[in-house]
């Protein structure tokens, strides 16, 4: 079979004991995150925050990519290089989140579609121009007893098919990230359920815009119980469904799968990818981590704004790192957390 040259590309975000950063929070977003901690969102505490990790002794062992915010790809550093640049004199690919957010879908109460097709030609163009190699495009799929509805499965399969297939004819590798939000009080069987269906249209979706498989990466959550469910799951049931629902719906052509967090808690996060990695020994692709909060949570609590707690954070920044890279081999164990 003929290789495509973005083939190699999305097999180097996804390659072995790496994972990726997902430091792409919109301002909304962040503003939350800052306010858990008593700071300010400004854009140069947003720039101070986040020269903070890309500067992390040791990252880039562990690290293949940092998905970026839009702000953040322009941005200039206190040592006088683009935030872009510190990533890549330390071989970090550079990637960006080009979705608008989600906004209501029509007709179906508490339903969303992530918005962000129109211009995407041109923005990409411009990204790829900035130093972006790859992109990020998340689609959110509420979970209870009436949701989600097949229409809001289709409605955000199609936009993140149609968002792959314009990021690869830009040259870039697409991370597609359709989420199934862990709020909720839904058992781990329902997770299972939505989480397979939502698959399901995707890779559906995808095989009718001509996306190219191995050029992509997919970032799904985890299978889990909902956050308010009175029997949550255990790690080995967690790992076990997990593996079985991607065996049954992601082809093999797939080079790699970067889980989200999705609000679990950093250990939490690290244990499931370490047990799913144990019981993944002859699937085809990658299993790693794209996390955000299961990654930042420690550092920022402990930078908190400080000017001399940066260093410290930083630490704990690049021991999260290094913990997810071991259990994205199955070499986490938790007892090496009590060691950090
Ligand atoms: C960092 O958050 C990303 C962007 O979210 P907003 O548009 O709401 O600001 C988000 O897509 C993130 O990359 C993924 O959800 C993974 O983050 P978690 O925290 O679930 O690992």
């Amino acid at each position: 079979m003929k290789s495509h040259p973005l083939d190699a590309l999305a097999q180097q975000l996804v390659a072995p004991d790496r994972g990726i950063l997902a430091a792409d929070e919109s301002s909304g977003t962040i503003e939350k995150r800052f306010q858990a901690v008593g700071i300010p969102s400004t854009e140069i505490t947003r720039r101070d925050y986040r020269e903070l990790l890309f500067s992390s002794p040791g990252i880039d062992q562990y690290l293949s990519g940092v998905i970026l915010y839009e702000e953040t790809l322009s941005q200039i550093g206190r040592d006088g290089r683009r935030l872009v640049q510190i990533l890549e004199d330390r071989g970090i690919l550079p990637g960006i989140k080009v979705d608008r957010g989600i906004k209501p879908l029509p007709g179906q109460p508490d339903e969303s579609v992530t918005e962000g097709l129109d211009g995407l030609h041109e923005r990409l163009a411009a990204y790829r121009g900035q130093g972006a190699r790859f992109t990020k495009w998340r689609a959110v799929i509420r979970v209870d007893e009436e949701r989600p509805s097949s229409l809001a499965l289709k409605a955000n399969a199609e936009v993140l098919a149609r968002y792959a297939g314009l990021v690869q004819e830009a040259g870039m590798v697409p991370i597609v990230e359709p989420e199934v939000l862990m709020e909720g009080s839904h058992d781990l069987d329902r997770c299972e359920t939505v989480t397979t269906a939502a698959l399901d249209q995707l890779f559906m979706a995808l095989k009718a815009y001509r996306v190219r498989l191995e050029a992509l990466v997919l970032k799904p959550n985890m299978v889990v119980s909902g956050t308010q469910c009175n029997r949550p799951a255990s790690v080995e049931t967690v790992a076990q469904a997990t593996v079985q629902t991607l065996a049954r719906t992601v082809p093999a052509a797939v080079p790699g799968i970067a889980f989200l967090s999705g609000g679990q808690s950093p250990e939490q996060a690290t244990q499931h990818l370490d047990a799913i990695n144990r019981l993944a020994t002859r699937l085809p692709w990658r299993l790693t981590f794209s996390f955000s909060r299961a990654l930042q949570e420690p550092p920022l609590r402990m930078w908190a704004g400080k000017e001399d707690r940066i260093r410290q954070a930083q630490e704990l920044f690049s021991q999260r790192v290094r913990l997810n890279s071991l259990a994205s081999m199955g070499r986490y164990h938790p007892d090496l957390e009590k060691v950090a």
